[in-house]
């Protein structure tokens, strides 16, 4: 089990309210090191404008790993939805989420992750629940082939109405049918919506699904600020044989150095009593 934290890309124009560290990107990427990070999620707009071959020795140098190509600030700054109503701002997320594959590709990054930029059931027209299938039925193709995978994310119900917990995450992974396609459980999230962390966590991964984790309090601030016991998540995934990536992505606060300090020692100090 890896900790990595979610950082902007430089082509980020805007702050994403879920992204930490502060400075320029290679500044950012020090931090991670430095803080002893394994890796970063990195938020892009734009990915096809992110030169990947020096990025990725610069990351090799400094010890880390891209643990997931993020699509939120597509969704936040670049307003960008996979179901959007209007075809021309559809057709740009899909090719967004093909560059996504792409680039993670490139890094040697797992999962491109799929919350918010899938869009909504509400605003996304007749037969959205099909569409959304059969766009990321294509996206899943170019992915099989890239050796990567698509991680969906369970929103909760004030962020989404298609997909809000595990069940239906993986209704809508069975529809799809790729086995690129898999979950990404988001904790704060998931502590609105399951029933229980726990139980939510061994589902996935018993249905071999869990493709990737976000971690946030019950109040999104780093783990140990607020009432979520990630000692007992780490510990179902130390007991499952998890070896993929846990993400910071959470509220920069009291400031966003700060925000990621404390969930790494939190999530070490877990890491170490589960495994
Ligand atoms: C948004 O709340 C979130 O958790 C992001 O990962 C969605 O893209
Ligand atoms: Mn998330």
């Amino acid at each position: 089990m890896k900790l990595a934290v979610t950082t902007c890309t430089p082509e980020v124009p805007v702050p994403v309210p879920v992204a930490l560290l502060a400075g320029a990107f290679q500044e950012k990427l020090q931090k991670a090191a430095l803080l002893g990070f394994d890796g970063v999620e990195l938020m892009t707009l734009a990915p096809d404008s992110i030169d990947a071959a020096p990025l990725h020795i610069q990351l090799v140098a400094l010890g880390l790993g891209v643990a997931a190509i993020a699509t939120g600030a597509m969704s936040f700054a670049g307003k960008l939805t996979l179901l959007a109503t209007d075809p021309a701002v559809s057709a740009l997320a899909q090719a967004r989420l093909v560059q996504a594959i792409n680039l993670a590709a490139a890094l040697g990054a797992p999962v491109v992750t799929v919350g918010s930029f899938r869009g909504r059931l509400a605003t996304g027209g007749h037969n959205a629940y099909a569409r959304v299938v059969s766009i990321l039925h294509a996206a899943a193709i170019v992915a099989e082939r890239r050796g990567v995978r698509l991680a969906i994310e369970p929103l909760n119900r004030y962020e989404t109405d298609l997909v809000r917990d595990v069940e239906e995450g993986l209704a809508l992974c069975h529809a799809v049918g790729s086995h690129a396609v898999g979950l990404l459980i988001d904790t704060f999230h998931a502590n609105i919506e399951e029933p229980s962390l726990q139980e939510s966590f061994r589902r996935a991964i018993e249905r071999d699904r869990l493709f990737h984790v976000h971690i946030g309090d019950s109040n999104r601030l780093a783990p140990g600020l607020g009432h979520i016991n990630f000692a007992t998540i780490t510990q179902v995934l130390c007991d499952t044989g998890y070896t993929g990536y846990l993400s910071a992505e959470l509220l920069p606060q009291p400031d966003p150095d700060t925000a990621a300090a404390l969930t790494i020692r939190h999530m070490r100090e877990c890491r170490s009593r589960s495994c």
